[in-house]
């Protein structure tokens, strides 16, 4: 149960418009208790037939997560508070009525103030002027409709709606202190010292005296539910309604059903919003989106072509945009998105499998997972967890290198219900391995001419494993090309030899064949640019090495960098250079660590290009003949020490 306040201080405040009926003890609770005091504990004071009387305060659930509000079975028939069955709660009585648990039955609930004279209360808010108002304006008897949490990322003022008939008006109230004394369902009272208007949004500033007069009344219910609440159905409203009539809906309580029209857009700091079309508004446009903070976008995975509810939420707005909101996935029902595929399953450790879909999964989906995922082999699921897109389960023990299959049943499903598409349910993967690791050896950056003259890069293997998820890397991975090559899945051994090619001749006719099963897998013979000592890789597209000053690295998966060298051209190196170089340097791949105490710039003493291995020299129009930038010796020792020009080797070991 969280926070229950009676805030005492109001009674004065609310009094001022109120008098006392002729020849009666009271019109209302607040005559009682300014007349006889604060009520005993656990109860409160209600104004029955004109006589103060003490009652137990209710202490029943908030509307909106009690489990029977608005679908218990015996609130709808008729007058709920003459139910011969009686009401067992607040949220199963009409709005102005509060169950007696004694006699459970629902009951007026003594507050004098008919909620007509609270809509025009709350209109008069609207209505003034913005600024401190003096004398404060009084809102009696008001229904707490939504709270509107604070939302990350953004600096908008968490707060609460309230309303007293389903046709508004409404107001948005954004005092700190009044928030913390509210829930929704309550039904309140407190006095208006200061109105503001933003991005056109009507609000109470400040509030003083917020009492709660009664608690868990069915407010979020539709108008139209029994009991009703203050939800209004507009989906059949025209924009003519929505946005040209904004003024006139702004803040209300609305149950709306409809389509997501386009993706999502930024829509304020932390927020996502979404065109939407409804039966009313059958083309989307940017003055009406759906408004949620942009965690729940991405935990409901919510995308265009799926079919919305909103259950209940308040109408936002900016300017002339309407803007109907929901906070949490409880307010936002979704169905009919695309289905999810499943797109890949991969080992990344010898008990651990990753999933990948492409919608965020749900957890309570699966609830079978040795059932719901089977796998082949004898390999067994001992546990899972979801973690958005992907599904994170923990196997008995892979064998390296073995294919395995996993299948997903199709009661595995998207947070929006879509079933995993039952044509795309198997993956294969393979029994992890430990990744492969590479060292550059030789380098051909300045094969610029044609036919079979192409950029080359030699690597050797220090370490056994596979080079799935390797990359050769042109000075990071974020410039331009950046990744030279991907490399395939390829079981290497300590001391192969791998030399990748670099926009290669690939045509139909003559396509180039990478080897992923043996060295000499596409034999030289056949393929007169290939090393029959080395596996032969080619790289992505047309990227290639930029002869001028560049960085050449072997990267992981996992951004690690296994091996990095800067090299040089005569001349100064571009702008972007240094930057690059004190990457690797700060990354422990290159040494000297900086120059002499300071980064090393084009400037610096030494200058990055002074502190570089030297590639100036190698013809232009090179080709595999042609020198190339060579490792000189076993040990590496991450400075230009370590290599020169001279005669190739490629597909040998340098030395
Ligand atoms: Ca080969
Ligand atoms: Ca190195
Ligand atoms: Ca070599």
């Amino acid at each position: 149960m969280q926070r229950r306040f009676w805030l005492p201080a109001v009674v004065t405040a609310v009094m001022v418009t109120m008098g006392t009926g002729c020849g009666d003890e009271c019109v209302d609770q607040f005559d009682c208790r300014t007349d006889k005091g604060p009520p005993a504990a656990g109860k409160q004071w209600t104004c029955n037939s004109g006589t103060c009387e003490q009652r137990d305060i209710t202490q029943g659930p908030d509307a909106g997560t009690e489990e029977d509000a608005g679908t218990e079975p015996d609130a709808g028939e008729g007058d709920a508070g003459t139910d011969p069955e009686g009401c067992t709660s607040n949220a199963t009585c009409g709005l102005t009525e509060t169950c007696n648990t004694t006699t459970s039955t629902c009951e007026d609930s003594g507050f004098a103030t008919p909620v007509a004279t609270t809509s025009t209360q709350i209109q008069a808010v609207r209505d003034a002027a913005d600024g401190a108002l003096d004398p404060a304006l009084p809102i009696e008897g008001a229904f707490v409709t939504f709270i509107k949490p604070a939302v990350t990322g953004s600096n908008e003022l968490p707060g609460f709606f309230v309303q007293a008939e389903a046709q508004g008006p409404a107001l948005f109230v954004s005092d700190a202190t009044a928030l913390a004394a509210v829930a929704v369902g309550d039904r309140v009272s407190f006095s208006v010292s200061s109105k503001a208007t933003t991005g056109g949004l009507r609000s109470a500033a400040t509030v003083t005296g917020t009492t709660v007069i009664s608690q868990g009344h069915p407010v979020q219910n539709q108008s139209t539910a029994t009991p009703a609440g203050l939800a209004v159905n507009r989906s059949a409203d025209t924009s003519d309604t929505l946005v040209n009539g904004l003024d006139s809906v702004e803040s209300e309580l609305t149950y709306l059903t409809g389509a997501i029209a386009a993706a999502g857009s930024g829509i304020g700091a932390g927020y996502t919003g979404f065109q939407i079309t409804t039966e009313g508004v059958i083309a989307g446009t940017a003055n009406f989106r759906l408004r949620v903070p942009t965690t729940l976008a991405t935990e409901l995975d919510l995308i265009q072509g799926c079919t919305f509810t909103l259950n209940a939420g308040p109408i936002w707005r900016f300017d002339a945009a309407a803007q109907p909101s929901a906070f949490t996935a409880s307010e936002l029902t979704l169905s009919g998105c695309a289905a999810p595929t499943f797109k890949s399953a991969s080992a990344t450790s010898l008990t651990e499998l990753v999933l990948s879909f492409s919608r965020s999964i749900s957890a309570a989906s699966i609830t079978n997972a040795p059932e719901q995922f089977t796998l082949t082999e004898g390999l067994t699921i001992s546990e899972f967890r979801v973690e958005g897109q992907r599904v994170i389960l923990t196997t008995s023990e892979q064998t390296p290198g073995t294919t395995y299959s996993v299948t997903v049943a199709n009661t595995v499903t998207d947070v929006a219900g879509g079933s995993v598409a039952s044509e795309a349910s198997t993956q294969t993967f393979r029994g992890y391995r430990t990744p492969a690791v590479l060292q550059l050896t030789e380098v051909q950056p300045n094969a610029t001419g044609s036919g079979s003259a192409k950029d080359l890069v030699e690597l050797q293997v220090l370490t056994a494993g596979t080079t799935a998820g390797l990359i050769l890397v042109q000075d990071s991975v974020t410039a331009n090309p950046g990744t030279l090559a991907s490399f395939p899945d390829v079981d290497v051994a300590v001391g192969d030899i791998i030399v990748v090619h670099l926009n290669p001749v690939d045509t139909q006719e003559n396509p180039f064949r990478a080897e992923t099963l043996t060295k000499d897998e596409a034999p030289r013979s056949a393929n007169p640019t290939h090393y029959d000592t080395a596996w032969d890789f080619r790289g992505i597209g047309t990227n290639a090495i930029t002869y001028s000053s560049r960085i050449i690295l072997v990267q992981d998966a996992a951004g690690t960098i296994q091996d990095a060298v800067p090299f040089r051209t005569t001349g100064t190196p571009p702008g972007a250079f240094p930057g690059h170089l004190q990457a690797i340097q700060a990354a422990g791949q290159w040494l000297p660590a900086d120059c002499e105490g300071a980064p090393c710039t084009n400037t610096s003493t030494p200058s990055a290009g002074d502190v570089s291995a030297s590639w100036a020299g190698i013809p232009n129009n090179a080709d595999p003949t042609s020198n190339s930038v060579r490792r000189l010796s076993a040990t590496d020792t991450n400075t230009k020490e370590d290599w020169a020009v001279g005669a190739p080797s490629w597909g040998l070991p340098n030395f």
